[in-house]
């Protein structure tokens, strides 16, 4: 028995790896954190190592998950290594009583820190807890190619990603009634885009990084999976649908798409709806 035998890290090793499998991390592209449970802390915390590293202050605030513990991706690590590797590539931080800073408590065997884009997801998961009652344990950060590709070519506002998603693939309106938020380009890793993020995702559970790729979050590691994979399908879908030279003849018009939300019960973002 290991730590990685533990379900919660072969869930997270799992989902490292169905990403590395859909071709959405490049080198040492994207990143995935989760917030563990008290009863999974309980059942690490006997693999942990026997003195933590220092604490490291974020440079960022979330006073709501002082004391939380995260299984963060490392920075400059590749998810292709994580299922053959964990121990090297991933690790456990632990956030201090003032919620600024973290220490490593196990893994990242042969040194380093969690992914750059830590106080990032730090951020969107003080936000993402707060907007649902606790119930948002995953933030996950992606390249998918064909969400990329859309941000050339449409407005970056959060109306036209979500209405061409939603009119892309019947499922999408179900999946994520409450559609995406657009961050316009920056660089990556900084506060600045951190902030912009967490603007977005006080709305929306979903973030589109203009040509750069999308930042998902979830109560589970299946639901921020499949959101991301699902966003990812209706950009395919779009690319063709305007890659094969011909007009675009018909579409999920907006009354099909509220018989969707009524058919399944879930509400659309109305603004999204109709005309502008
Ligand atoms: O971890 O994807 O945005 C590498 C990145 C930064
Ligand atoms: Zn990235």
């Amino acid at each position: 028995m290991s730590i990685c035998d533990l379900d919660v890290m072969r869930r997270m090793i799992r989902l490292c790896d169905d990403g590395w499998q859909q071709g959405w991390h490049e080198r040492n592209g994207g990143n995935l954190t989760y917030r563990m449970t008290e009863e999974e802390v309980a059942e690490a915390r006997p693999y942990f190592d026997a003195q933590p590293r220092p604490w490291v202050n974020m440079g960022v605030t979330g006073k709501n998950l002082a004391g939380a513990y995260f299984i963060a991706t490392g920075s400059g690590k590749y998810f292709r290594n994580v299922m053959p590797d964990p121990e090297d590539s991933l690790c456990i931080v632990e956030i201090n009583g003032a919620g600024d800073s973290y220490r490593i408590v196990w893994g990242l065997v042969n040194g380093g820190r969690p992914t750059s884009e830590f106080p990032s997801h730090f951020m969107n998961h003080s936000v993402r807890c707060e907007a649902t009652g606790g119930a948002c344990r995953v933030i996950y950060h992606a390249h998918p190619a064909n969400l990329i590709a859309m941000t050339y070519v449409l407005p970056l506002t959060d109306r036209d990603f979500t209405r061409e998603l939603w009119r892309s693939a019947t499922e999408c309106p179900v999946v994520f009634p409450g559609g995406v938020g657009v961050v316009g380009w920056m660089v990556p890793g900084g506060a600045q885009i951190a902030l912009a993020t967490c603007e977005k995702m006080k709305e929306f559970d979903a973030a589109v990084w203009a040509h750069h790729g999308l930042f998902v979050s979830g109560p589970d590691f299946d639901t921020a999976f499949g959101l991301m994979h699902t966003i990812e399908k209706s950009a395919e879908i779009w690319v063709k649908a305007h890659s094969v030279g011909m007009p675009i003849r018909q579409t999920i018009e907006d009354a099909d798409l509220i018989a969707i939300a009524e058919e399944f019960g879930v509400s659309l973002r109305r603004d999204f709806l109709g005309d502008a």
